[in-house]
């Protein structure tokens, strides 16, 4: 059998921009899939290579399953990304991964790393849902896994894990931190800040809850299990006094005044590694690599530039440093983001197992081509540079690369989340200019057939995967009789849909028109 990547098999010709060995760790990554590994590690590697910099290494914390860890603590963190355009595909060896944990497994070592003074940095890829936040932004504390973080377990959740981190920086003196949200949400920076301050005011009014039935935190007091990452009892010998929940909020608040949390946009297709990516990666390297990540040529990176320390040199490595970030993420979300959802649903009803080939049936082309420029287009003022015809032109043309198999399933994912931040908003600025979002509800109504009738074209499942599930199946369960009957049921989802969108009537007509036809198809 083929060797495996390792810093000992990697062939000379492969080796990365910069020596691994010679980086030491400066950013913290929470959510290491493989989007992160193909766009941010990239850049940063790369600003290394330009720079000469040593101290941007990258400790990475896959937030649930310990695969990640399992495919790249073996390569010595190493792995490739395997590029696929319409030539022949490239590779490169990644090598600013220095560390790598999950966090179910090690915690208090999550904690830990963020609060090390090394790191200056914390960036994320968690997904829309991995921030637990309620509809229209905040956090939501009825969330079963905030409210153990809350009551002092080692935090397992993407906010207790920065809570806890940024309390041991107040703790320790270890400076202030930067968070660069990079997921596909609406201003990510400041809805990332909200929830961090709605942690820390939750935090001060915690006084006794029960996790596992066992009381931990009582008249603000901890018993029994460890606060905020350390191991049961250390806390309590370090700073026994002083350690009621009522301080951690505190410091946490004090500290929250001096972390930055800038909005960035992201812009890469990233698909879900095949077995046949990886037998190419392997006749190309020559060894084996569990970790490859593939990815289409183009990639795009705009930050805002607020950052309360050091940072790596990303826009050597061609990253937008910028004022403002809104209008180039309102952009994408709205243009990329809404069609690639639109084509999920509408393709994925028509039996379309990829993007590529949803794209390629000319009616679905016409569609994606008209929810850009009729109905998104007049919400945008473009940011300076951008031309959104060519813009709009340029993301059809990189969903129709044949070379990325991007599964319809794959970004259908998690729409619950996904529609609002896509297509909602685009819905309510054309509603309220009077006009009628007619293609943007058309995808919203896609999806609405494909979660309520989980079959395609060809009688194939659709599978349902949210962490709405539960909730959206018994609304299309329900559901009165026809297209105007599951439309309702959908709409009283008011996690999905606010009361003011959901009691619209010329969105709810438009709906019903949308859900009719695809019925019908
Ligand atoms: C996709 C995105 O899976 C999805 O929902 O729309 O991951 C998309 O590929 C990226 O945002 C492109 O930058």
């Amino acid at each position: 059998m083929m060797e495996r990547l390792s810093s000992r098999s990697l062939p000379v010709e492969w080796a990365p921009e910069v020596d691994p060995r010679g980086l030491s760790i400066g950013i913290v990554h929470l959510g290491l899939g493989a989007f992160h590994r193909a766009h941010q590690a990239v850049f940063t590697e790369r600003a290394a290579a330009m720079t000469g910099e040593s101290r941007w290494g990258i400790s990475g914390v896959s937030q649930r399953s310990a695969s990640v860890r399992q495919q790249l603590a073996p390569q010595d963190g190493l792995y490739s990304v395997l590029t696929r355009g319409l030539d022949s595909p490239s590779l490169q060896v990644i090598g600013s991964m220095r560390e790598v944990s999950t966090a179910p497994e090690a915690p208090a070592a999550v904690v830990a790393r963020i609060a090390d003074p090394a790191v200056a940095v914390v960036t994320l890829t968690v997904t829309e849902k991995g921030y637990r936040a309620v509809a229209g932004g905040g956090l939501d504390l009825a969330d079963p896994e905030i409210q153990a973080d809350l009551a002092g377990r080692p935090p397992r959740t993407v906010v207790g894990q920065l809570a806890a981190g940024l309390i041991r920086r107040a703790e320790t003196g270890a400076g202030p931190l930067t968070v660069l949200s990079c997921d596909n949400l609406v201003a990510n920076g400041p809805f990332l800040r909200r929830l961090m301050e709605d942690y820390a005011a939750a935090l001060g009014s915690v006084r006794s809850r029960s996790v596992d039935g066992r009381s931990v935190l009582e008249d603000g007091r901890q018993s029994k299990l460890g606060t905020h990452g350390e191991p049961a009892g250390e806390r309590a010998g370090v700073v026994a006094i002083g350690s009621s929940s009522g301080n951690l909020a505190a410091r946490l608040a004090g500290q929250l005044e001096s972390t930055r949390f800038p909005a960035s946009m992201v812009d890469r297709i990233v698909p879900a590694t095949t077995d046949a990516d990886r037998e190419e990666a392997a006749r190309l390297l020559g060894v084996r690599d569990e970790a490859l990540v593939v990815a289409e040529p183009f990639i795009q990176w705009v930050i805002e530039d607020d950052f309360a320390g050091a940072r790596p040199a990303w826009e050597r490595a061609g990253a937008v440093l910028t004022e403002d970030v809104a209008p180039w993420e309102q952009a994408k979300l709205r243009m990329l983001n809404a069609t690639h959802s639109m084509l999920a649903y509408l393709g994925g009803l028509r039996g379309y197992e990829t993007i590529a080939e949803a794209v390629r049936d000319v009616e679905l082309a016409e569609l994606a081509g008209e929810l850009m420029t009729r109905d998104v287009v007049p919400t945008l003022t473009p940011p300076e540079g951008l031309d959104l015809a060519a813009y709009g032109t340029s993301v059809l043309e990189r969903f129709a690369n044949p070379a990325l198999k991007h599964r319809t399933a794959q970004v259908a994912m998690d729409g619950s989340v996904k529609l609002p931040v896509r297509l909602l908003g685009t819905v309510r600025d054309r509603l309220e200019a009077g006009a009628e979002p007619r293609i943007a509800s058309l995808a919203v109504a896609g999806w609405m057939v494909y979660v309520a009738t989980g079959r395609d074209a060809n009688g194939r499942e659709l599978a349902l995967d949210d962490p709405q599930a539960a909730r959206l199946r018994e609304a299309a369960t329900s559901a009165g009789p026809g297209a105007a009957g599951l439309v309702d049921a959908m709409l009283s989802i008011e996690t999905v849909f606010d009361k003011e969108l959901a009691a619209d009537k010329v969105f709810r007509s438009l709906l019903i028109e949308g859900v009719s036809s695809l019925q019908s198809d």
